[in-house]
């Protein structure tokens, strides 16, 4: 089938991120037909850098505008056409949808959130003035919510353990081989200042791995001083591919992830992690972790539960760090976990299953 991804960046990289890994997904393990439309192709062009030059120009990367000014759409009409978090399709490829004989199904692709009342509205009609089908469909943890961005899919703890990407290798030589590795990509509001100052007390060593424009959140590029203990090695990475962040993310002892996707790929890599979820202004994200956690934290011990819960809610390291390894010994269950809930091919499957 031919899909249509509508892309509008809003902010950061999680919208670019996600429509990528869902192209991918649906091209290269279930052979469809994809084209995204994105408002910022720079910005997708630069997550998709890392993968295999085939697979790239499988899917077709295309300018916003290029959905109503290509002449040919009348004859490429798409069977599925997403529109990705809500993004509204522009008048103009609507219109041109409108006038052709075969018509294709709309899906609202939503936020992914481990809230159960997404099960509800899960592959729901939206029915439209213009008389294109339209569903909502909610990505999920739950066996009747959409599933979850699987690919590329992490077979086991050396997943992904290829070679040092290049971009990577100055930073790589640097590592101590004694010291943990925590890899940090959050919003500006994290306390991170005093997070890293706590865990320099701990007495371990820790190499701290900045994602890009960390070291400027923390006022390190503006030359002010940290006052870190020893323990901690800072190193800053420039922005890499998602390939490489995933990479990345398998190689840390513990991973600071945000959003959605890195968050999903943190579990994935079956490594403890803080999710920096993002935050709204009606504070709902406190639900949606509150979500997450229950289920998350279902089968763990009590011990494990408070640690994780004040983890992931910034309290200081010296608070939970003794729970590192009950920690990552659950991660590892989780996605064990996780891979069985997801076993008919998470998202991509479940969306091809509805669209078919
Ligand atoms: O960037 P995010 O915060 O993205 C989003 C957006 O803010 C979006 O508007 C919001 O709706 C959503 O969060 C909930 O975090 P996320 O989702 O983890 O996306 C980041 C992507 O960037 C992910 O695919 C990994 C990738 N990435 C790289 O490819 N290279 C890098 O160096 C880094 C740090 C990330």
């Amino acid at each position: 089938m031919r899909w249509d991804i509508f892309c509008q960046i809003v902010d950061n990289y999680g919208d670019a991120g996600i429509c990528w890994r869902l192209a991918r997904s649906l091209s290269s393990i279930h052979g469809q037909d994809v084209r995204i439309f994105c408002d910022d192709l720079p910005t997708l062009n630069l997550l998709a850098s890392g993968v295999d030059e085939s697979l790239k120009q499988k899917i077709d990367l295309q300018p916003w505008e290029a959905s109503f000014n290509n002449p040919h759409l009348a004859v490429e009409v798409p069977d599925i056409v997403i529109e990705a978090f809500g993004c509204a399709l522009p008048d103009r490829y609507l219109a041109k949808l409108l006038i052709t004989s075969k018509k294709p199904i709309i899906i609202n692709l939503e936020y992914l959130t481990a809230e159960p009342w997404i099960v509800d509205f899960h592959a729901k009609a939206s029915p439209q003035a213009h008389g294109i089908a339209k569903y909502f469909f909610f990505p999920g943890f739950q066996e009747k919510a959409g599933g979850l961005l699987l690919d590329p899919i992490p077979e086991d703890s050396t997943v992904l353990a290829r070679q040092t990407p290049e971009i990577l290798k100055t930073t790589w030589v640097k590592l101590r081989p004694n010291a943990k590795r925590v890899s940090i990509f959050c919003y500006p509001g994290a306390p991170l200042r005093k997070w890293l100052e706590d865990l320099g007390s701990a007495g371990e060593d820790f190499d701290i791995i900045l994602t890009y424009g960390h070291a400027q959140l923390l006022g390190i590029n503006a030359g002010q001083a940290l006052n870190l203990p020893t323990t901690l090695q800072l190193l800053s990475i420039p922005f890499i591919s998602q390939d490489e962040y995933d990479w990345l993310l398998s190689q840390c002892d513990f991973n600071i992830v945000r959003g959605e996707d890195s968050f999903l790929r943190a579990q994935l890599a079956g490594k403890p992690f803080i999710w920096h979820i993002y935050p709204q202004e009606d504070r709902a994200h406190e639900a949606k972790l509150a979500a997450f956690l229950d289920l998350y934290l279902d089968m763990a011990s009590q011990d494990l539960k408070t640690a994780c819960v004040g983890a992931m809610t910034w309290a200081l390291p010296h608070e939970w760090l003794k729970s590192l390894d009950a920690w990552s010994a659950h991660s590892k269950a989780w996605r064990t976990h996780l891979l069985e809930k997801q076993e008919d091919g998470g998202l991509a499957a479940r969306l091809l299953r509805f669209a078919g």
